[in-house]
């Protein structure tokens, strides 16, 4: 085994870092958060306040901060951009990514959702984030349906806009339309990041356990009443 991967039992943050340990076929094993969370979390050899919490069997390290960990992958593996612009952009993306999560969940759910709080952010910032994805594909690399967000190889941008995207419109339907209007590259490309042999067979069996869970918690509740 080359991995475990400590994480709730939701998609959420952790499905950053499964697709690219599934599309570059390690071994891992995805462990319960709480046997790092909260106990260990300053006790393990490079501490994380949060999961998720990736451990490498090979160097007996642990790295936390999911940004972090798909770099560390993208490295090990080969799936960073090599031009600096372009590497540079790679992380400008997962952490982008990151933003999305935060905004879209109110902040890990410091707050509840309103209608009219929910359908300002819909309207405005979540089209203007699928708009930056979209304009950075189309500079960089996105065609109709070939090429990639920074170019013509998949890299660890591509991983992390499936997992935002391709998990949001999965758990959230009513979202697909906004995405297809703000980013219909986008759209494409995380279609065709799913339908890659490894990662659709893990989505396959993941969609089968969690449905459609996202979040978890009252945030993810809260979210769903003011969407359906
Ligand atoms: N910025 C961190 C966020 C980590 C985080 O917020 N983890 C959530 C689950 S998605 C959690 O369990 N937080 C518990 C806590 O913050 O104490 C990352 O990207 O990994």
């Amino acid at each position: 085994m080359d991995y475990k991967l400590y994480y709730w039992d939701l998609p959420f943050r952790s499905i950053f870092i499964e697709l690219l340990l599934e599309e570059v076929g390690a071994q891992y094993r995805k462990c319960d958060a709480t046997e790092i969370y909260p106990e260990r979390s300053l006790k393990i050899k490079n501490p994380g306040m949060a999961p998720p919490y990736l451990y490498e069997c090979k160097s007996k390290t642990y790295f936390a901060q999911m940004p972090a960990i798909l770099m560390h992958l993208g490295r090990e593996y080969d799936y960073l951009p090599k031009r600096a612009e372009t590497h540079t952009l790679a992380l400008k993306t997962i952490l982008d990514c990151n933003d999305v999560l935060m905004e879209i969940t109110n902040f890990n759910g410091m707050s509840m959702w309103s209608k009219p709080d929910w359908e300002t952010f819909r309207y405005g910032r979540l089209s203007d984030w699928m708009k930056i994805f979209e304009r950075t594909g189309l500079e960089h690399g996105l065609k109709g349906d070939k090429g990639f967000l920074l170019g013509t190889t998949l890299s660890v941008a591509d991983i992390a806009t499936t997992a935002l995207f391709g998990t949001m419109v999965y758990s959230f339907p009513q979202l697909k339309e906004d995405l297809q209007e703000n980013a219909p590259h986008i759209a494409v490309l995380c279609q065709r990041v799913e339908a890659r042999p490894a990662i659709k067979k893990f989505l396959a069996a993941q969609r089968e356990r969690y449905g459609n869970g996202y979040c978890g918690g009252q945030i993810e509740k809260s979210l769903r009443k003011v969407i359906e």
